[in-house]
């Protein structure tokens, strides 16, 4: 029995999970693909082979043969559509964030608890790259000793839209390290600084935070969506005895009139295809079987990276080192 997915979102991001499901999800099939513009869900569902297209997202997760659900519209839709599916008993791969208040991920993680279980894994997806499981792989078996610092760069060609801010690349981008450094280095945040440049033009300047964990460590971030040159993201977790840095990902290397160079991606979706793949496979079998994935991101890890987000927020806009307050957490996610 094959597994019916609904893709709720059809822009780029929804785009990309349709191919995978379509393409690389042995057991899953492409049932309806939802967007409020018709045109561009047909397009999705013609191109991956979707079995039916709808506008109503409400409609699509009610339907009999829908089992099971990947959420990828825009960001304030995330919580309300994952309490929908948690009411119709469908297990969600939901993009990041789950929500950009920690109160309204705090309502999503009630929900799932009223219903006795987990139904949605978060798409932090980084969680499955290699470079980050390798990084914590050589933190765990002490190669590194004691973790000191994690420096993180993370660089788009330019902003999604024109009105984009600061404040957008802490709520927006920065989720991703949040969530990943914490995973890495197995610890929470206790305090976040945000720093931005000015730049000359007219477009968001690169914002630069620096973080302190509960256990000591210094994590810093910068997030530059105007990077113009390449999508480009680096890291480098520092320890006692000694260090491991992310390599850039390059097939090849041109050699040509005295100079040697690779190519940058123009966005995120090859550089992570394969954790997406990796990703998503895991969504499959938490489908299947109803075992919930190893390194999957729950509700609670979506929580934690919004209280950082919200803190950063205000670190930014009041210039002051800003302490990330968080409520216990409940056993329902030990
Ligand atoms: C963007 O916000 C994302 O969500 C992508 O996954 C990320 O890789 C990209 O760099 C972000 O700006």
């Amino acid at each position: 029995m094959t597994k019916r997915i609904a893709v709720i979102g059809a822009g780029l991001m929804g785009a990309d999970h349709a191919r995978i499901v379509a393409a690389d999800l042995p057991g899953a099939t492409l049932q309806v693909i939802c967007d409020m513009d018709q045109a561009r869900a047909r397009r999705v569902a013609d191109d991956c082979g979707a079995l039916d297209v709808s506008s109503d997202p409400e409609a699509t997760i009610a339907r009999s043969d829908v089992d099971a659900v990947i959420i990828a519209s825009p960001d304030f839709t995330h919580a309300p559509l994952s309490i929908a599916c948690i009411k119709a008993g469908k297990r969600v791969l939901c993009e990041k964030p789950l929500s950009q208040s920690s109160k309204e991920c705090q309502a999503v993680m009630a929900a799932e608890r009223a219903a006795g279980a987990r139904f949605i894994q978060l798409g932090f997806m980084r969680r499955y790259d290699q470079s980050y499981i390798e990084m914590k792989a050589a933190l765990n078996d002490g190669t590194l000793g004691r973790a000191l610092m994690m420096h993180n760069f993370h660089r788009n060609v330019e902003t999604p839209a024109a009105d984009f801010t600061g404040a957008m690349a802490i709520t927006n981008s920065a989720p991703h390290e949040f969530d990943v450094v914490r995973l890495v280095l197995g610890c929470e945040y206790a305090t976040i600084s945000a720093y931005q440049p000015k730049r000359l033009d007219a477009r968001v300047a690169p914002v630069f935070m620096v973080l302190e964990t509960t256990a000591g460590q210094v994590v810093t971030i910068e997030i530059n969506n105007n990077a113009a040159y390449g999508y480009d993201v680096r890291a480098e977790l520092v320890g006692e005895a000694g260090s491991i840095a992310m390599n850039t990902i390059a097939y090849t290397r041109t050699d040509v009139k005295l100079a040697s160079s690779t190519r940058y991606d123009a966005d995120w979706r090859s550089r992570y295809a394969e954790a997406y793949r990796r990703q998503n496979r895991a969504f499959m079998n938490f489908v299947e079987t109803g075992d919930y994935p190893a390194t999957g991101a729950t509700c609670w890890d979506g929580y934690c990276a919004a209280i950082v987000a919200e803190a950063g927020v205000t670190a930014l806009n009041e210039g002051r080192k800003t302490p990330v307050d968080r409520i216990t957490k409940p056993e329902f996610y030990a």
